[in-house]
């Protein structure tokens, strides 16, 4: 990266999943008011930007990921009008706001859907993807995201439609220029609105391949398109703006591909999500398959991603999200114990694991991402019968497979580790009856496993064992540190076990380097004699001080300035 580097390089990203963030209506359904009386939870973290979940119109199959109109709120979650208010709010604690933008499908509610049903004829028609029945079936083989043929019938047109994700969301067609056209307006209203970028839903699937549909992913992910349309949205929706952010959601992105994506010179993202580090532990055949926490394969998986991304492009940081099970449980304690054999109890060192792991993600060079909840170590929902799941993609997959024969008890394990409904419990602010703050009535999924004894309240009060106060440390240090922000990494003791450790150092040399060391164990770890004898000024570590330097205590981690070999 050469010359003044864009804002968003010492920026922290905060996400909002409104329906599990504060109901401030009464329903049990978080929404834009909760929200917006929460703000300051988010502002005292630290934080420089929020991305919101969707919001829009939606009949909420998906919750929320199936849009039926771009360019409304859903009475779910308030109002437009509500939306400025909070935008105004937002802007005013000098945070940012991005919009999460869901435009490889939409609802199939969509008027544009609607229409697109009505005839072959119509306009709306080609701004989904159709094709005629072969031998009277699906065109190909293509499976849906969440479960079942990517194609479904449509008995009006005599046609197949695809579909991705479920048959209420059906692809856009990213061949039509109308279709670009009015995307690109819409965007465009929302920044004239106010909104300071775009989240981009599986934006890397946008380009499917027209002429053949041929089967597998090579089909509908990265085909060369995709470059076109995201150079035509920069230049017809981003060109000429100022200080946004936009990372695009890329599953399947390779480190090649990502390097071309974020290059500036060639005007597409300012970064994206990828998905090898939260792959590691799904099974070859599904997600589903749980298979244990590998510590080496974690560390060595970003670490590629940060070489890989260090002269051009730029990373995003996230262990979590709406769609992944939640850091402590899956990569603390708990994890690496049952990686072993053992029981796994997610409240087991709990606060180390949650302080530990941000400080690795946090100190990554790249753009972190915090998710609602991960600031006070919130778990995984621990539910235990299928009623509590309201995750459709879940409750797909428990059906399919014990249809295919898996035990319940086997199924309801791997929900329990797997599903996204994880981490969709709400955000629990206190530990009063209903709903813990959330809201005044019970909630649309359960409080989960974590409440009453994991609350905002409880943690913030928590002094030096507080989550929170460890996350605005890490954010702090971002801010204050262009060795954090800009400084090269390098991961050192790669197939140590239980040790994660890397050095953070500026070419300027205008700033010491630093080092990070962590332990991702329940037993002492003696520091590497080329680690330990470097140890110098002790910049932050969730333990407070050590009494021996070159040892860390289980679930410690560290970060040093590091003396000369
Ligand atoms: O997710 C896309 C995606 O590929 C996965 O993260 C997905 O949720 C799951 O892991 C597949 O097994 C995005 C959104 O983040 C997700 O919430 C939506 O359901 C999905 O797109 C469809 O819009």
């Amino acid at each position: 990266m050469s010359g003044p580097e864009p804002w968003w390089t010492d920026a922290v990203v905060y996400q909002v999943y409104p329906r599990s963030f504060a109901d401030g209506n009464g329903d049990g359904v978080g929404d834009l008011a909760g929200l917006r009386q929460h703000l300051d939870h988010i502002a005292d973290l630290g934080v420089d930007v929020i991305w919101l979940s969707p919001v829009y119109r939606s009949p909420q199959a998906d919750n929320g990921y199936d849009i039926s109109d771009y360019e409304d709120i859903d009475p779910l979650f308030g109002t437009i009008d509500e939306f400025d208010a909070l935008l105004v709010e937002v802007h005013r604690r000098g945070m940012k706001l991005v919009m999460d933008l869901v435009v490889n499908h939409s609802s199939d509610q969509h008027p544009w859907f609607r229409a697109a049903k009505l005839s072959r004829a119509c306009p709306k028609h080609d701004w989904y993807i159709w094709r005629d029945p072969v031998d009277g079936h699906e065109p190909n083989e293509w499976r849906a995201a969440f479960g079942g043929p990517a194609w479904s019938w449509d008995p009006g047109t005599g046609q197949y439609y695809l579909h991705m994700f479920t048959p209420q969301q059906p692809d856009l067609n990213w061949d039509n220029p109308d279709l670009r056209a009015a995307v690109y307006a819409m965007m465009n209203g929302w920044l004239d609105r106010g909104v300071d970028g775009f989240r981009m839903d599986v934006i890397n699937h946008i380009a499917k391949d027209p002429a053949s549909l041929s089967d597998g992913s090579a089909g509908y992910v990265m085909q060369p398109r995709i470059h076109d349309h995201l150079q035509e949205m920069h230049e017809r929706v981003f060109a000429g703006r100022d200080a946004l952010l936009t990372v695009g959601e890329m599953p399947g992105v390779t480190v090649a591909d990502a390097a071309l994506f974020t290059d500036p010179e060639r005007r597409e993202l300012d970064m994206v999500f990828q998905f090898e580090h939260v792959g590691l532990d799904h099974g070859p055949d599904t997600k589903f398959d749980n298979r244990p926490f590998d510590l080496p394969a974690l560390k060595t998986s970003l670490a590629r991603w940060q070489t890989g991304l260090a002269e051009s492009g730029w990373n995003s940081l996230y262990l979590a999200n709406h769609d992944q099970p939640r850091p402590v449980s899956r990569f603390g304690a708990a994890a690496v114990a049952a990686a072993a054999g053992f029981d796994a109890d997610p409240f087991t060192l709990r606060y180390e694991s949650a302080t530990l792991l941000a400080t690795v993600l946090h100190l990554h060079r790249g753009t972190p991402y915090v998710y609602q909840g991960d600031e006070i170590g919130m778990v995984n929902a621990g539910f235990e019968r299928i009623e509590d799941y309201r995750d459709i993609e879940s409750l797909n997959w428990f059906r399919g497979a014990v249809g295919r024969g898996t035990s319940i008890p086997d199924a309801l394990d791997a929900l329990a580790f797997r599903s996204r409904d994880n981490a969709r419990t709400p955000i629990p602010w206190d530990d009063s009856a209903p709903a813990g703050g959330f809201s005044a009535v019970t909630p649309w999924i359960g409080m989960g496993q974590g409440w009453p004894s994991i609350t905002v309240a409880a943690d913030r009060a928590a002094g030096d064992r507080s989550v929170f106060d460890h996350h605005r440390r890490l954010i702090d240090l971002r801010h204050a540190s262009r060795t954090v922000r800009l400084g090269e990494f390098e991961l050192l003791e790669p197939d140590h076990p239980s040790l994660w450790a890397f050095t953070r150092t500026l070419v300027d040399e205008s700033e010491p380097p630093l080092v990070v060391v962590a332990n991702l164990s329940s037993s002492v770890v003696m520091l590497p004699a080329a680690i330990g004898s470097r140890l110098e000024t002790l910049v932050l570590g969730n333990l407070g001080r050590p009494e021996v330097a070159d040892e860390l205590r289980p679930w410690e981690a560290r970060v040093h300035e590091f003396g000369p070999a």
